[in-house]
C-alpha cells in the first residue's frame, strides 16, 4: 500500500514547475501500479496548447474556473468544480484559466517524473525516472 500526502510531495523532485504550471507527480511508473496521479495547478490567464499522442489522460476540476476547446471540432466546454473531461482520442486541445484551477489528472500510460510538453504539446514515451 501507498499512503502520501500532497502536503509532503509539493516542493519535492515529483513537482515539475513549468510555464502556466506545475504539476505534482504523486504516483509515477516506478511506484509500479499502470497509471500516474498528479494534482496539477494552472495559473490564472493561462492558454496551454497540448496534444497527448502518446498517453490518455482523465482531468477532474477540484477547484477554479476556465475551460477547454476541442480542436478538431471548435467545440468550446465549461470548466468548474466538478467538472472530468478525458482525452480518449488523443484529442488536441487548448485549455485556458480564467482563475487558478486545481485539477486531479490520471495518465496511461503513467509519466516517469520529468517530463514537459516538447513543441507539439505532448510528452514522450520514455523519460527518465526521477529519483526520490
Ligand atoms: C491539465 C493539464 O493537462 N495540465 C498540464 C500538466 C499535466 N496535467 C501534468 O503533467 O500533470
Amino acid at each position: 500500500m501507498i499512503v502520501r500526502t500532497l502536503q509532503a510531495t509539493r516542493d519535492t523532485k515529483r513537482q515539475i514547475n513549468s510555464k502556466g504550471w506545475n504539476s505534482v507527480r504523486m504516483l509515477l511508473a516506478k511506484d509500479g501500479v499502470g497509471f500516474s496521479f498528479h494534482i496539477t495547478t494552472i495559473y490564472r490567464d493561462a492558454e496551454l496548447h497540448m496534444h497527448y499522442q502518446n498517453h490518455s489522460e482523465s482531468v477532474y476540476c477540484i477547484s477554479g474556473r476556465g475551460s477547454i476547446t476541442n480542436q478538431a471540432n471548435g467545440e468550446v466546454h465549461a470548466i468548474e468544480p466538478g467538472t472530468l473531461y478525458v482525452l480518449d482520442q488523443h484529442d488536441a486541445h487548448v485549455l485556458r484559466a480564467t482563475e487558478e484551477m486545481q485539477m486531479a489528472c490520471v495518465f496511461n500510460p503513467p509519466l516517469h517524473g520529468n517530463e514537459v510538453h516538447n513543441a507539439e504539446g505532448a510528452y514522450a514515451l520514455s523519460a527518465d525516472a526521477i529519483e526520490d
